[in-house]
């Protein structure tokens, strides 16, 4: 695809668009999915579609898949989520506010996950160790650093300290999923501009890459995405499917929850971080796995 003018806004499929393109394609986005999700940052829908097409085509995909209306949801069992019921939810050393839950996908919002001083003590200790983000290449399984993430992050191992084990714990029993079965806390830093273009958290099954993953502990089933500062402006969590933002407000998270007892993966899940347009954005993410990760 060259680089060149499309839609009526003059949206550019430059360089980051293409390596988006090519990475949803090959991670199994639906291209309803991926359409919308241009048609959110701006592009004129007819231009979106046409690209999307185009990429499909050169993916592999038929273009017969395009279709207007996107049905794949609809095969997805929504079975009971393992959050616990209620305003308020115990979550080992504290009592998390519940502040919305959405049924399809499974997302609840969630407020007073952290004080203050543990988002400021997160962000200092990892201030210093942050490095550009990776994403997970689909068909190598190798972290590759690529547009579609711009951001810094760090990695805590599990329960490193009892600072970090405190934490590890309250999170695990908030999302109603053993200890063992989290990776370790990851901390991310946006500057002005950065953002996490539409994904899913899961591995997309089938594919060479996953399997890499999936060895230490299987596919992911949840995440929960914890706000450390209040952002000035953008860097909402976005579920372009399921039109829902949820805004960055210090010690608050979103939870999202994408595979069921059947180990069926929701494609409602698709979800991204929007541009940071003012300020900085800090956030400590969780993912879960179907069994203990080793
Ligand atoms: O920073 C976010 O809001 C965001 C959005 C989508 C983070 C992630 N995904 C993630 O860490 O997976
Ligand atoms: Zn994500």
């Amino acid at each position: 695809m060259n680089n060149e003018a499309v839609g009526v806004n003059m949206h550019v499929v430059d360089a980051a668009w293409q390596e988006w393109l090519a990475t949803n394609v090959s991670r199994g986005c639906t291209p309803e999915s991926m359409i919308e999700a241009m048609v959110q940052a701006g592009f004129d829908a007819a231009a979106a579609r046409d690209i999307v097409g185009r990429a499909a085509a050169e993916g592999g995909v038929q273009a017969a898949a395009i279709s207007p209306v996107d049905d794949s949801a609809r095969a997805y069992h929504y079975d009971a989520c393992p959050v616990a019921a209620g305003n308020r939810v115990r979550a080992h050393d504290r009592d998390v506010t519940v502040l919305m839950r959405v049924e399809r996908p499974q997302v609840i919002a969630f407020g007073n996950v952290l004080s203050a001083d543990e988002c400021t003590e997160l962000i200092e200790r990892a201030r210093h160790r942050l490095k550009r983000s990776t994403t997970v290449n689909p068909d190598s399984g190798q972290e590759d650093v690529i547009q579609l993430r711009t951001s810094e992050g760090f990695w805590f191992q599990r329960c490193e300290d009892p600072f970090i084990e405190r934490l590890d714990r309250r999170i695990a029993a908030l999302m109603g999923e053993p200890l063992e079965h989290g990776e370790g806390l990851q901390i991310l830093h946006y500057t002005a501009g950065g953002e996490y273009r539409a994904h899913f958290d899961y591995f997309p099954p089938g594919q060479s890459g996953s399997a890499v993953h999936t060895a230490r502990g299987g596919q992911r089933v949840a995440t929960l995405i914890v706000y450390l500062n209040d952002v000035e402006g953008g860097g909402e969590t976005v579920f372009p499917d399921a039109g829902l933002a949820v805004m960055a407000r210090q010690g608050s998270a979103v939870y999202f929850r994408y595979m069921n007892g059947r180990r069926q993966l929701d494609p409602l899940t698709l979800h991204g971080g929007a541009p940071v347009t003012s300020g900085d954005k800090w956030i400590m993410t969780k993912w879960m796995r179907e069994r203990p990760y080793v």
